[in-house]
C-alpha cells in the first residue's frame, strides 16, 4: 500500500497538503484471502484506509459531502447546533464549517469509535475555520439532541439496530428547531427483485471500476452483510413521516445510494 496524500475530497481545497500526509494508505484490507471474514469493525486498520474505502464504496460520495455544506448554508439557524452524527473522520462537519454563515453555530459531532473520533480531532485541528466544533465519542442512540437546526445521518443510520432506527428520528425530529432539516445518506434495498439485483451489479460494477477485485468485494460484502442492514426507500419515507417530519424526499440517489431531506 502506498500513502495517500490528505483526502481533500472530505472538503476540497480546505485541507493544508503536508497535513497527515502518510496517515492515510489504500484499501487492501480483504485483498488477499481470509481464513475467516470478521464481521466489518470501524476500528484503527480501517481509519487509515477510509478515506480511500468510502471513495471509492459510495457512489456519489463526494458529490453527498460537497452539498450536505451547500445544505447547511441553506439551513443553519444563528444560535443552533448542527449535528453530525456518526462523523467518522469528520467530512460532513468540514464541508459544513466551510459553508454555515449563520451567527453563533457550532457543530457537534458523534461517533462511537473511538480510532475515528481521535482522527477526527486531528482533522478538526488541522482546519482553521472559525466555527466550534465539539467531538464526542459516544452512542448516538444515546446522545442528547437539542436546539438543533441542521442533523446530519450520512451512512450511518444503516449501521443501527432495526428497533432503534425510529426512536432516533423522533428524536433528532424533536431536537430540531421548527424548519429545522434531516440529511439521512443510506444505502438502499429495494422490494423489485430484479431491480435490486441490477442495483447491487452496478454497485459492484463500481467498485471494480475503481480498483477493487472480484475476491475483495466479495469478502467485504461477507464481513458486513450482518453489519449494514439497507432498506427501502418507502420504509425511510415512512419512518420519517412517523417521526413528525412535514416534508421528506430524495435529493440524491446513485444506484443503491441515496440522501434524503426531511424538514421539520
Ligand atoms: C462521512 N458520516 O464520512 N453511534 C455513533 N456512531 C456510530 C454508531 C452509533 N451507534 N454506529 C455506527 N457509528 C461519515 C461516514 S460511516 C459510513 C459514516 C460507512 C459510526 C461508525 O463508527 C462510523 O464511523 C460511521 O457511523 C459510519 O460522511 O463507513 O459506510
Amino acid at each position: 500500500t502506498k500513502p495517500l496524500s490528505w483526502p481533500t475530497y472530505l472538503a476540497p481545497n480546505i485541507m493544508p497538503d503536508h497535513t497527515n500526509d502518510k496517515l492515510y494508505t489504500t484499501d487492501s484490507l480483504y485483498a488477499n484471502p481470509l481464513q475467516q471474514v470478521d464481521a466489518f469493525a470501524f476500528d484503527e486498520a480501517v481509519v487509515n484506509v477510509f478515506p480511500d474505502m468510502i471513495k471509492r464504496s459510495v457512489p456519489g460520495y463526494a458529490t453527498i459531502i460537497n452539498m450536505i455544506g451547500n445544505l447547511a448554508e441553506r439551513y443553519a439557524q444563528p444560535d443552533s447546533f448542527c449535528y453530525d452524527l456518526g462523523c467518522s473522520l469528520g467530512a460532513a462537519t468540514l464541508a459544513m464549517r466551510h459553508r454555515i454563515q449563520a451567527a453563533n453555530c457550532s457543530i457537534v459531532g458523534v461517533d462511537n469509535s473511538a480510532a475515528m473520533i481521535a482522527r477526527c480531532q486531528q482533522v478538526i485541528a488541522a482546519d482553521s475555520a472559525e466555527i466550534d466544533v465539539a467531538l464526542h465519542c459516544a452512542d448516538l442512540c444515546e446522545f442528547p439532541i437539542n436546539n438543533a437546526s441542521v442533523a446530519v445521518l450520512n451512512f450511518t443510520l444503516q449501521f443501527i439496530a432495526l428497533q432503534k432506527r425510529a426512536a432516533i428520528l423522533r428524536k433528532i425530529h424533536d431536537g430540531l428547531k421548527p424548519n429545522g432539516v434531516l440529511i439521512l445518506s443510506e444505502k438502499l434495498a429495494f422490494d423489485d427483485e430484479q431491480h435490486q439485483a441490477l442495483m447491487i451489479e452496478l454497485h459492484h460494477n463500481f467498485k471494480r471500476a475503481n480498483g477493487y477485485s472480484d475476491l475483495e468485494i466479495a469478502q467485504k460484502r461477507s464481513a458486513i452483510e450482518n453489519v449494514l442492514i439497507p432498506e427501502t426507500l418507502a420504509v425511510h419515507r415512512q419512518r420519517l413521516k412517523d417521526a413528525g417530519f412535514s416534508s421528506v424526499d430524495v435529493w440524491f440517489q446513485c444506484f443503491n445510494f441515496a440522501s434524503i431531506i426531511a424538514i421539520k
